[in-house]
């Protein structure tokens, strides 16, 4: 029987897992360690794409002179360990070999073609393997990767900047709605996603860079949107040397020649570009505009999170923001100015709990 001990040492896993965060998409964030006479003798998590799973990370961080209390042990891990050969061997296998008699496993692998799959293996090798009783916070806790296993697309967080008449700019106008500590918030935001998506008008009106300069972290992929080839080939966005994704169902010449730019003529629906945008690993897109780009992906259901700034400012006319029809989430303030309001896409939860 699991004991409230055991949910204590999983929330630990978490604390470990987080600290993957922005670094490890389209994989999870995965937390673990290992307790023997109820001492933790290692601890480690997935540290980045493509690297050493935490379990891995874990066993290997067991000291020389604690490693002959490895079979007595019991190993805490937020997610059920993998028995597939990825881009690293099987975590099932390392844990058979160590000896590991018990693991407690806060929920199970989302994907379906994994879903329990790979803890028959742990079981058949005589490990014994206990469950959270809340494996919905777990699944909650990597939402990110449970979108991409069960909708195969990224996790998709609108980003909208309105006046508090509820205007995001005027057309030909490039009207700063932020101030310095939103635009920190707007950078952390990018550094935590794989990809920022903009349609053309938002490249035309605004000239955006789409980079994280205001903080540290890397610079996710820009994705242009830009149906009829109308942006200009001096556009910001093409300037900076990280990669661009250039949409377009209307290839056409006068795009620059910038090596790391891809170019992809297909029909603009949010469903495809999406599908498209996770074989190429992109796990969490972050859509910042504009209106019509914004509208096109609420329509389309393929959202997940909207994330709302309202300014201080009035605008009296312009376009109009996009209306999210849903419960809010959350609400903040930054500084005595800014409210932040955070949405969840009801419609494509999976889990109920609040993170
Ligand atoms: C992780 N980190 O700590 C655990 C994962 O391509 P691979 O070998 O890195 O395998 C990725 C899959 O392994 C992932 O989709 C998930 O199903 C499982 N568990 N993944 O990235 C970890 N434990
Ligand atoms: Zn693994």
């Amino acid at each position: 029987m699991i004991e409230s001990k055991d949910e204590l040492y999983l929330k630990r896993c978490l604390d470990l897992a987080i600290r993957g965060k922005g670094r490890v998409s389209p994989n999870p964030m995965v937390g673990a360690c290992i307790v023997e006479s109820g001492e933790v003798i290692g601890e480690g998590f997935h540290r980045g794409f493509g690297m050493d799973h935490a379990e891995v990370e874990a066993i290997n961080n067991v000291k020389e002179t604690n490693r002959h209390r490895i079979p007595n042990s019991t190993l805490y891990v937020n997610l059920e360990p993998c028995n597939h050969h990825g881009k690293t061997p099987p975590c099932s296998l390392r844990i058979v070999k160590e000896q590991i008699p018990k693991i407690v496993v806060g929920c199970l692998d989302p994907s379906d073609a994994m879903q329990g799959k790979d803890i028959e293996t742990l079981v058949k090798a005589g490990v014994e393997v206990l469950f959270s009783e809340q494996p919905e916070h777990y699944l909650e806790f990597n939402r990110y990767f449970v979108v991409n296993k069960k909708l195969q697309r990224p996790y998709v967080i609108l980003k909208v900047a309105k006046s508090r008449d509820g205007f995001i700019g005027r057309l030909g106008e490039r009207i700063w709605l932020s101030n310095e500590l939103s635009s920190r918030l707007s950078h952390q935001w990018r550094a935590e996603c794989d990809a920022i998506l903009v349609g053309s008008t938002t490249v035309i009106n605004d000239d955006p860079q789409l980079t994280t300069r205001l903080v540290p972290g890397n610079d996710p992929i820009r994705i242009v949107i830009d149906p009829n080839g109308k942006i200009p080939p001096n556009a910001r966005v093409f300037e900076d040397p990280s990669k661009v994704i250039y949409v377009t169902n209307s290839m056409r010449s006068g795009i620059p020649d910038v090596k790391q730019d891809v170019y992809v003529e297909s029909p603009i629906e949010p469903e495809i570009i999406l599908e498209q945008l996770l074989l190429d690993d992109i796990g969490v897109l972050l859509v910042e505009g504009g209106a019509h780009t914004l509208t096109h992906f609420i329509q389309s259901g393929c959202w997940d999170e909207a994330r709302i700034i309202e300014t201080p400012a009035v605008l009296n006319s312009g376009v109009k923001a996009p209306l999210i029809n849903e419960s809010i989430y959350d609400t903040y303030m930054l500084e005595n100015d800014r409210h932040i309001t955070l949405f969840r896409n009801d419609s494509v939860t999976y889990w109920h709990a609040k993170g």
